[in-house]
């Protein structure tokens, strides 16, 4: 996994968020935090379950310019007046705002970190980001790892980036949301130009280099999926549903002495019997919701599996085929998709994109869709055309309509304005 610190110092920092810093506390931030968004490629709505995932970083990213404190007070603003200013006192019971509300993101690593290492330190800090807001790319996640490694950073707590994906993953749960740890772990552990196959329990990541013609083309319905809103609750009861449906199979299994012994989860049980036996096991125990949940989850990690195989064999097609089939399951079997995410995946494939897919915890979000060099101006082209332009959404249709830059994970160094200052 790559080194949380980054070495080099920092480049395109953002000068107006130095500026904020100084006319709010005075002088200069001393350094920067930065945390990237990233897109899932494959593997949705399974990390949860410990299957493993295939998402790489993007471009996009949370910036958090700060300067440590003498006292544990942790006062955040947001360049985007959206967000009113944030503050709160360290310690391991930090009350929750209220559901919805953007501090909890902030609040949540300073919570589980002083829970495990009794940190005192609080910082200012100024915080911008241009990760789409609840479009399934991890903009919430980035604010967590910004404000963990600066805190951690200025508590001086040292931890593996593997380490601190998992410990951020378990602080993401201080927001209501009960969910997995993709978004983490590839938050730190990204390497640019590659995809990374994550493993959950313990963590473990293979990078996986993305062949140059390749183009992971993003485009957001514009229709929000607030995690700490409306598609808190849809998601929370899938994990729950996933977890019932594991336990009614292997208990019918069981019963039945079609396994050995009790598996401890997912993986295990598609290590023992492989996954064909697995679902026809399913499809005698279960009730028909619960079936087409778990058919999704052994699905789709099948074809994560397949996924990374295209990627090393720069199989596009069959990488592109994937995709569709995960959609259609997170279509019929999961349903989380919406009516404008199978418009997008619709023009996508019309578009010439080798395969379209939700991408994300969807309810709305974006889509992503592959394509090569050659074809990749016809499916921005196509997109553009038929849903943002029609919309009346073509003005900044740059932030929703996007080539993916798979880039490093999240890095913490001095700050330029401080060395400026
Ligand atoms: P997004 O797409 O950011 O809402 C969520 C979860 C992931 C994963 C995906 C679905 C968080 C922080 N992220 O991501 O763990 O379950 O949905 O694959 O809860």
């Amino acid at each position: 996994m790559a080194e949380a610190r980054d070495p080099e110092g920092v480049t395109n920092e953002r000068s107006t968020d130095s500026e904020l810093f100084s006319s709010l506390f005075g002088g200069a931030p001393t350094h920067v935090a930065r945390a990237p968004g990233r897109v899932n490629l494959m593997g949705e709505h399974i990390d949860y379950c410990d299957l493993a995932v295939l998402p790489m970083a993007t471009q996009h990213e949370a910036q958090l310019q700060f300067r440590a404190r003498d006292d544990g007070l942790v006062r955040i603003t947001n360049q985007d007046p959206e967000f009113d200013p944030v503050e709160f006192e360290l310690g391991p019971a930090i009350a929750p705002g209220s559901r919805g509300d953007w501090r909890n993101y902030l609040q949540a690593p300073a919570n589980e970190l002083a829970r495990q290492f009794a940190i005192w330190r609080g910082l200012d800090g100024v915080l911008s980001s241009d990760i789409p807001v609840a479009a399934g790319l991890s903009s919430s996640t980035a604010l967590v790892n910004a404000v963990g490694l600066a805190l951690a950073e200025v508590n001086e707590v040292l931890l593996a980036p593997a380490q601190f994906a998992e410990l951020m993953a378990e602080a993401e749960h201080y927001t209501g949301t009960r969910g997995g740890g993709m978004d983490q772990a590839i938050g730190f552990g990204a390497r640019a130009g590659h995809a990374a196959c994550i493993a959950f329990s313990p963590l473990r990541m293979r990078h996986v280099a993305v062949p140059e013609d390749w183009c992971f083309v993003v485009a957001d319905t514009g229709v929000r999926a607030e995690k700490s809103g409306r598609a808190q609750g849809p998601y929370n009861q899938r994990r729950s549903e996933c977890e019932e449906a594991l336990d009614v199979v292997v208990q019918f299994a069981l019963q039945h002495d079609r396994l050995p012994t009790r598996p401890r989860g997912y993986p295990d049980l598609l290590r023992m019997l492989g996954a064909a036996e697995v679902i026809s096991l399913a499809e005698e125990a279960l009730e028909a919701r619960l079936l087409k949940r778990f058919r999704h989850v052994v699905t789709e990690a099948d074809r994560v599996d397949q996924a990374v195989d295209c990627l090393l064999s720069a199989d596009l097609a069959g990488f592109g085929t994937l995709m569709d089939a995960s959609h259609g399951s997170l279509y019929a079997d999961y349903q989380v998709s919406s009516r404008e995410l199978d418009e997008l995946v619709a023009i996508a494939r019309e578009g010439g994109g080798a395969g379209a897919r939700l991408t994300g915890a969807g309810f709305g979000g974006c889509i992503v869709t592959l394509a090569d060099r050659g074809t990749v101006g016809a499916v921005l082209e196509t997109l553009a055309e038929q849903y943002f332009e029609p919309r009346g959404m073509g003005d900044g249709i740059d932030d929703r309509l996007f080539v993916a830059v798979p880039s490093a994970g999240a890095s913490v160094g001095n700050s330029v304005a401080a060395a400026g200052a």
